[in-house]
C-alpha cells in the first residue's frame, strides 16, 4: 500500500525545504496511477493553502524531452496561479531549475468534452515553463514525475493572439542574449493542436474541466536547459512575439 497522503507532503517539504530528495520509487511501490493519485493529493495541499488552478501542462510531448529525461510517455500536470512568473523567477525558491520553450493556449470557456477544446481556445502565445524536480539530481522513473506534478515550478507566456496553425512556428530561448535552445513547435507530438486535445481529455478523464483564464502549456518543444541566477531569459516564437523574465 501507497500512503499517497504522506508521500505528497514529502514531496512538499522538498520543495520547501529546497532540498532534492530520493526518487520515491526507491523505497514506496509507485505506478502511474498511485503517482497521479500523489499528485493531485499535492494540489489539494496547495488548494487548502489558498492556490487556485490556473491550467494543465503536458510534458515530454517532444521527442527532444524523452530523450533528455530519459522517459517515454506523456504526461500531465497541474498549474495554479501562484506558478504564474510575470515578469521575475526568484531562484533561490527552486532547488535546480530548468528554463523551456513552449506553446500557451488561453482558454476561452469552459471545456467539458475533449471535442470541443479547440473551439475553446481563446489565444495563442509563446511560452516558457521553469521546470524544479524535486529529486535528487533531476533523476526519475514516469511515475516519479508524475508524482511531482511533472516538476512544475513557474511559467509565463507572452501576448495573446488570435488562435491560429501553430503546428510549426520557430521557437528561440536566448539566456543573456545567446541562443540555449531552438527548435519548432513541430517537435511537440507533430503540432501542439495534439497535445492541447490530449490535455483536455487526460483533465477530464481525471473529472477536471479546463475552465475560462487557463492555460494550457503543450509541453517543451526542445530540452530544458539550467536557469542560472542573474540571469535575462527570451524565448520568441516565429509570428507569436517574445516573452521575457529575468532571475
Ligand atoms: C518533466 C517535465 C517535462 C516537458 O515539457 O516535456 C515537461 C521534466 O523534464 O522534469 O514539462
Amino acid at each position: 500500500m501507497v500512503d499517497v497522503e504522506a508521500l505528497a507532503a514529502r514531496l512538499d517539504e522538498a520543495a520547501r525545504d529546497l532540498t532534492a530528495i530520493p526518487k520515491l520509487t526507491d523505497t514506496a511501490p509507485l505506478d502511474i496511477s498511485g503517482a497521479y493519485a500523489v499528485q493531485r493529493a499535492g494540489i489539494e495541499r496547495r488548494r487548502r493553502a489558498g492556490e487556485r488552478l490556473a491550467g494543465v501542462k503536458m510534458g515530454f510531448t517532444s521527442r527532444a524531452k524523452m530523450a533528455q529525461m530519459g522517459v517515454d510517455d506523456v504526461i500531465w500536470g497541474l498549474l495554479t496561479d501562484a506558478m504564474v512568473a510575470e515578469s521575475s523567477v526568484d531562484v533561490s525558491r527552486l532547488i535546480h531549475p530548468r528554463v523551456e520553450p513552449e506553446i500557451a493556449y488561453l482558454i476561452g470557456r469552459e471545456v467539458r468534452s475533449p471535442a470541443e477544446v479547440e473551439s475553446a481556445v481563446a489565444g495563442v502565445a509563446v511560452g516558457f515553463e521553469v521546470l524544479d524536480s524535486r529529486y535528487r539530481d533531476f533523476k526519475f522513473t514516469l511515475p516519479d514525475v508524475i508524482a511531482d506534478n511533472a516538476s512544475a515550478a513557474r511559467f509565463g507566456f507572452g501576448a495573446w493572439h488570435p488562435p491560429r496553425d501553430v503546428s510549426n512556428v520557430g521557437l528561440l530561448l536566448e539566456i543573456d542574449g545567446r541562443a540555449a535552445q531552438a527548435g519548432s513547435s513541430a517537435a511537440i507530438l507533430g503540432d501542439p493542436a495534439r497535445s492541447l486535445r490530449a490535455a483536455a481529455r487526460l483533465a477530464l478523464g481525471a473529472g477536471i474541466a479546463l475552465e475560462p483564464g487557463w492555460v494550457v502549456l503543450a509541453g517543451a518543444a526542445t530540452a530544458a536547459v539550467p536557469l542560472p541566477k542573474d540571469a535575462h531569459v527570451r524565448v520568441t516564437g516565429a509570428g507569436l512575439g517574445s516573452v521575457e523574465v529575468t532571475t
